[in-house]
């Protein structure tokens, strides 16, 4: 899964794609690195993230989600909106990537109608607060806890398992060992009967253990997402199309004998 954020305050890339042509050219070249699936977000999830209306964020990412899918391009919505879900459905999107896990009113019933994919991240607390004392006492019993509450809901508003896929949200209300915790122990999340998906793509956790600033996490990002294909995880959302899927030919090569 690539990453395209249309948002001024992207964390990563600094606003570079924050209109529609330069979206769909970085589009275009996440494509030919060899990403199955593009993951479109108009509201920065980072902490202290600028939050933005119903309006602004249908304004930045639908013309993007229309061209993408007129030309066939499996395109993901990073939003927990339902106003978004549902424009963004409507614009073809196959898959809604919510943060929240579908808790907002009518999130659930969007999905269940829509009938697309949907991925149930974990977050403590919200983006603009969550990084302030991310609290756990078993930091893997409580992800996957909540987790296979929001399952149920899914399962309990009608939107089948196949549809389903669950992320522990690596970065969202956890500290730096919360994280190596999670990741560490990724494995046990592959018995909850749907996909996992995993995003560590340049995060500040990489920046704390490197030492790297975020323009120089590259490398550190390969070496994470490995970690995570190991362990299991079925989607990869990354800055980095190329290198990662090089890193994941030479893992297939040697772990599909
Ligand atoms: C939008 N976004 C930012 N980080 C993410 C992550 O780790 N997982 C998912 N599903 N979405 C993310």
């Amino acid at each position: 899964m690539g990453i395209i954020n249309v948002t001024p305050d992207s964390f990563s890339d600094g606003g570079l794609y924050a209109s529609t042509e330069s979206a769909l050219r970085h589009a275009a070249h996440l494509i030919e690195e060899g990403a199955d699936l593009l993951d479109i977000g108009g509201e920065s999830t980072r902490p202290g993230g600028t939050p933005v209306s119903v309006q602004e964020e249908l304004h930045r990412i639908i013309p993007v989600v229309k061209a993408l899918s007129s030309m066939n391009t499996p395109v993901s919505v990073d939003t927990s909106k339902p106003e978004v879900m549902r424009a963004a459905i409507e614009a073809g999107a196959i898959m809604i990537n919510d943060v929240n896990a579908l808790r907002a009113p009518g999130a659930l019933e969007v999905i269940a109608e829509g009938g697309v994919a949907v991925c149930l991240m974990h977050m403590q607390g919200d983006p603009l607060s969550m990084q302030a004392n991310p609290q756990y006492n078993d930091v893997v019993a409580e992800v996957k806890d909540f987790l296979r509450q929001r399952l149920n809901a899914a399962e309990a508003a009608g939107i089948p398992c196949e549809r389903l896929v669950i992320d522990p949200g690596f970065g969202f209300g956890k500290t730096l060992s919360h994280n190596i915790e999670l990741l560490r122990h990724l494995d046990q999340f592959m018995d909850m009967g749907v996909p996992v998906l995993v995003g560590l793509s340049r995060k500040s956790m990489l920046g704390k253990i490197t030492g790297n600033e975020v323009g120089d996490r590259i490398h550190a990002s390969v070496a994470a997402a490995l970690l995570a294909r190991a362990k299991g995880a079925r989607i990869l959302r990354v800055h980095d199309v190329k290198a990662t899927r090089d890193a994941l030919a030479v893992y297939d090569a040697v772990s599909m004998v």
